[in-house]
């Protein structure tokens, strides 16, 4: 029998003709497309958006997340990370990689110097390996796996699993100004900013609106704390060493004394640093493709700042979007300050 492997890997043609061909339970792939033509749209992002359930979820992603929602099939060992694009998904894949394998690879030659974050944990939701679906059935255990999927979305399997959610959150000031220079870096003369604003504030951008995805989430993490761990973009900026060791004791592989005096932690914080990261000519050179769009690497490494709106956003876009999070998130004892 082969071995399971650490890292995905990218299924045959013909296992992706399956996939591609694959009628979702009960639903062909004509009435699948009719139903999705006839959801309510908005057009000015990468992709175009449709109103499915209470999210907007990217046109291309339905399918999958339907497919998803009908056979995927969460192992009680898995860890799903989730996050809202540009949230820091890139940074949590690097790190929770750093942590589950750090006794598989060594700090020096490490996978994540050679391959982009999005490369080593896969997205459940999105084809990205080449614009295929990575194969993460054949994973070795503990599965790594990620999502920008809302819990509401997520299958009724995940819930009944001991399957693990991580999520992380980020101020949506940040996170839209991340969000709109990644759109205009993929694609040059997409709408302005003062666009993307609007849409934004009304809750339509991929996966939004950003404060029910957060809320959801939060919520399932005071539920079942032992299960869902949230955390924010920021606490881990401020305090990653202590971030790391949360996040490992967590995914159920705390650092030993041993490691801690050899400095295990101080390596994973610095090889999913955003400037080590940023570095590797994998990161500055290399081209993916998710959800049908084909991107540079590079883009998934700006700034990585925390508060890098104030230099894009005016005091009354920050205000408003302050006010409207104040007002969504208000009595769940979720802010995005840190206190
Ligand atoms: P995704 O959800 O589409 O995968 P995601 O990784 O969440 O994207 O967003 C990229 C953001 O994370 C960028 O933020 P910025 O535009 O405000 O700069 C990117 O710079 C930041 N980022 C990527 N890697 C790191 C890292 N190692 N440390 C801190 N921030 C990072």
């Amino acid at each position: 029998m082969d071995s399971p492997l650490l890292l995905p890997s990218v299924p045959s043609r013909a296992q992706q003709d399956d996939e591609d061909h694959d009628p979702i339970k009960g639903l062909k792939v004509q009435e699948q497309s009719n139903l999705i033509s006839s959801l309510p749209k908005r057009e000015g992002w990468l992709r175009v958006l449709r109103r499915y359930q209470d999210f907007w979820i990217s046109d291309v992603t339905i399918p999958r997340l339907m497919a998803i929602q009908a056979h995927f099939k969460p192992r009680p060992t898995d860890v799903i990370l989730v996050t809202q694009p540009k949230a820091g998904t890139t940074w949590l894949k690097a790190l929770a990689f750093a942590i589950v394998n750090r006794s598989n690879y060594s700090f020096s030659q490490h996978p994540l110097l050679s391959r982009n974050p999005h490369e080593c944990v896969p997205f459940i939701d999105m084809p990205y390996v080449g614009g295929h679906a990575a194969d993460y059935e054949s994973l070795a255990q503990p599965r790594l796996l990620a999502t920008h999927i809302p819990y509401s979305l997520l299958p009724a399997s995940v819930a009944d699993s001991d399957c693990r959610l991580v999520y992380l959150c980020r101020d949506p000031k940040d996170v839209l100004v991340s969000l709109w220079h990644f759109m205009k870096a993929t694609k040059p003369g997409i709408m302005e900013l003062s666009r993307a604003f609007e849409m934004f504030c009304d809750g339509a951008s991929p996966y939004g609106p950003v404060w029910e995805h957060n809320l959801e989430y939060w919520r399932e993490s005071l539920r079942r704390p032992e299960k869902v761990l949230f955390l924010k973009y920021e606490e881990i900026m401020a305090e990653p060493m202590r971030s790391v060791r949360r996040l490992a004791e967590f995914m159920g592989c705390p650092f030993s004394e041993e490691e801690e005096r050899d400095g295990a932690v101080e390596e994973v914080v610095r090889l999913c640093s955003f400037e080590k990261l940023s570095s590797t000519e994998v990161n500055k050179s290399g081209v993916g493709i998710m959800a049908g769009v084909t991107f540079q690497q590079a883009n998934f490494f700006r700034k990585g700042k925390v508060g890098d709106w104030v230099n894009h956003l005016s005091l009354d876009m920050a205000e408003r979007l302050d006010r409207i999070a104040h007002e969504k998130l208000n009595g769940s004892g979720l802010t995005f300050q840190l206190v």
